[in-house]
């Protein structure tokens, strides 16, 4: 496979860059934080989405070099941003059928000083499939140590509410697919009921993919406490979300 063996040249030769999308608190419509993406700059190929490479890199391991790699690279950049803002890196299930994550997240706050409760994990529900009692145990002492985890693309999956039973998350992110329909009476209502377990449960709740005004401003009007998405801003190059972060808005 041709892209697999570019992909292995590629972290070596430092083809990935971290871009960073603001998640706006919608109380005070300022950021709480960023959300880190992968970017692959190929030298041929040109920008390659994370969509692309990532399942690629699950299948052939390349994602847990790949993933140590931005949990450095990102609580780095993070380092350096004034106030509390945090950072959401996501965080495939692959690495989490690994030993060392703990101890990579753990490393990565040592050795940029960043404090763990501005370092946000985000997980999908692939990552409480497998071996549910060891990935959760990993969860609690993470938890334990101050690092967020976030639930992300919820409501995507098969069996989406067994897995707030198994772990109590910080937050939970709403798949865009709901915020795209939400001026359906239904799917609004839907995300409603989302607000209200997180409430319940003592998760914050971000809406994402919001993509216009009438979406804005129908997640404010349902609950929501977050929202994320290409009206607020793209996800930035690292000196423009530097800027971003520091911008009095
Ligand atoms: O940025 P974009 O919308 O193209 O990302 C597509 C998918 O790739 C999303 O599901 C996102 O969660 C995932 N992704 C982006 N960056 C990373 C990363 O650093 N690690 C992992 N595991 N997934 C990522
Ligand atoms: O699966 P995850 O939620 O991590 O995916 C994040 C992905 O969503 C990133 O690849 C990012 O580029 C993309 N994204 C961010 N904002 C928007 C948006 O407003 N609309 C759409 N369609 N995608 C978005
Ligand atoms: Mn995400
Ligand atoms: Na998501």
């Amino acid at each position: 496979n041709v892209l697999e063996l570019d992909m292995r040249e590629a972290v070596r030769l430092g083809e990935f860059e971290l871009h960073y999308q603001p998640i706006i608190d919608l109380a005070t419509d300022t950021a709480s934080g960023f959300e880190a993406l992968m970017r692959w700059h190929h030298p041929v190929r040109g920008i390659v989405s994370p969509a692309d490479f990532i399942p690629l890199a699950e299948e052939t391991g390349l994602v847990v070099p790949l993933g140590t790699w931005a949990l450095q690279e990102a609580c780095r950049e993070a380092a350096a941003w004034p106030g509390d803002l945090r950072v959401a890196v996501n965080v495939s299930a692959v690495q989490f059928a690994e030993p060392g994550l703990e101890h990579c997240v753990i490393s990565a706050l040592a050795a940029s000083g960043l404090p763990p409760n501005r370092l946000e994990l985000e997980i999908t529900e692939s990552v409480l499939i497998g071996d549910v009692e060891s990935v959760t145990a990993c969860l609690h002492r993470l938890r334990a140590f101050g690092v967020r985890i976030a639930l992300d693309d919820f409501g995507t999956g098969y069996s989406s509410l067994s897995y707030l039973r198994r772990f109590p998350f910080d937050k939970i992110k709403i798949d865009r697919s709901f915020i795209r329909e939400i001026a359906d009476a239904d799917t609004a209502a839907i995300v409603r009921a989302i607000v209200g377990l997180g409430e319940r449960l003592g998760a914050s709740i971000t809406a994402e993919g919001i993509e216009d005004e009438a979406q804005l401003t129908r997640v404010r009007r349902e609950g929501c406490t977050e929202a994320q998405g290409y009206l607020l801003s793209e996800p930035l190059p690292a000196a423009d979300a530097y800027k971003f972060a520091f911008a009095k808005k």
